[in-house]
C-alpha cells in the first residue's frame, strides 16, 4: 500500500545517510509527490532546520534536456543545505553530487500568487550569482518527474555570492562554470526562461499554491542555466556572472 509517509522516510533517509535508493516502484500523482516532498520536509524542520526559501528547476532547456523532463519543478531549502561563500562541502555526505550555475533572488517583501515581472522585480532586495549542489538520491541519479520532485527536487546544498543590486538588466547575463580553474560550462541567464525572473514570478505562484507564500527574507534559486557538472573531492568549483561577480566552493577530499 502506498504511504506518503513512508516514501518520504525512505527519501529522507537515503539523503541523511546519503545512500541511494531506487526508484519509487509505483508512479506518484503530481499532487501526491508533492505530498512526499512536503511530508520529508517535515522531518527535517521536526530535527530542527529551517526553511530558508525555495528553488525552481527544469527552467532552461539545457537541464531539461540533461534529465529528460520538461516541466518547470520546484523544491524547499532549508538552512542546513546553505553553503558559505568561499567555503566547504564534505563529499561523503553526497550520495553523487553535481553542481549547476544559478542566479539567486533575496526578496525584502511578501510575493504571493499571480505576480507580473515588474512586481516580483520590486520585491526583491538583491541578487547574486549561485550555485546550486544537487544530489539525487536515486540510484544512478534516475528519476521520473514525479520520482525526482518527491526527492525536494534533488536540493541538497546552495552556495550564494554577494547580492546586488536588483536594478541590473538580468536578462543576458554571461555565466561561466570553472572546475579546477578551467571553464566547464558557458551560458548565460537568458537561458532560464528567457530571463531569470520570470522564474521568480513562477515560484511565486507555485509557492502560494502550496500553502507556503514566499515571504520577506526567503531566497529563490532560478534553476540551473546549464546543464550540471559532476562533482569530485577535492574539486574546486568557481562560478563567474557578469556584472554579478563570483561565488566558490570546495568538495572536501
Ligand atoms: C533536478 C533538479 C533541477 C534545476 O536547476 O534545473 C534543478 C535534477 O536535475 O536533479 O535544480
Ligand atoms: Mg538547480
Amino acid at each position: 500500500m502506498f504511504e506518503v509517509i513512508d516514501i518520504a522516510a525512505r527519501l529522507d533517509n537515503a539523503a541523511r545517510h546519503a545512500k541511494a535508493t531506487p526508484q519509487l516502484e509505483q508512479p506518484l500523482t503530481l499532487e501526491d509527490a508533492y505530498r512526499v516532498q512536503a511530508a520529508s520536509l517535515g522531518r527535517r524542520y521536526q530535527r530542527g532546520e529551517n526553511r530558508v526559501g525555495i528553488k525552481m528547476g527544469f527552467t532552461s532547456r539545457a537541464k531539461m534536456a540533461q534529465m529528460g523532463i520538461d516541466e518547470m519543478i520546484w523544491g524547499r531549502l532549508t538552512d542546513q543545505m546553505l553553503v558559505e561563500d568561499g567555503g566547504s562541502i564534505d563529499f561523503a555526505a553526497y550520495v553523487h553530487p553535481r553542481v549547476e550555475p544559478e542566479i539567486a533572488f533575496l526578496l525584502k517583501a511578501p510575493l504571493a500568487g499571480r505576480v507580473t515581472p515588474a512586481a516580483a522585480l520590486a520585491a526583491v532586495g538583491g541578487v547574486a550569482a549561485a550555485l546550486e549542489v544537487i544530489d539525487s538520491r536515486y540510484e544512478n541519479f534516475k528519476f521520473s518527474l514525479t520520482d525526482v520532485i518527491a526527492d525536494n527536487s534533488s536540493s541538497s546544498g546552495f552556495v550564494v555570492g554577494p547580492w546586488s543590486d536588483p536594478a541590473l538588466d538580468l536578462s543576458n547575463l554571461g555565466m561561466i562554470l570553472e572546475i579546477d580553474g578551467e571553464a566547464r560550462q558557458i551560458g548565460s541567464s537568458a537561458a532560464i526562461l528567457g530571463n531569470p525572473i520570470r522564474s521568480l514570478v513562477a515560484a511565486a505562484r507555485l509557492a502560494e499554491g502550496a500553502g507556503e507564500p514566499l515571504k520577506a527574507g526567503d531566497v529563490v534559486m532560478a534553476g540551473g542555466a546549464t546543464a550540471a557538472e559532476h562533482l569530485s573531492p577535492g574539486n574546486h568549483i568557481r562560478l563567474v556572472v557578469q556584472a554579478l561577480g563570483r561565488v566558490e566552493f570546495r568538495v572536501r577530499p
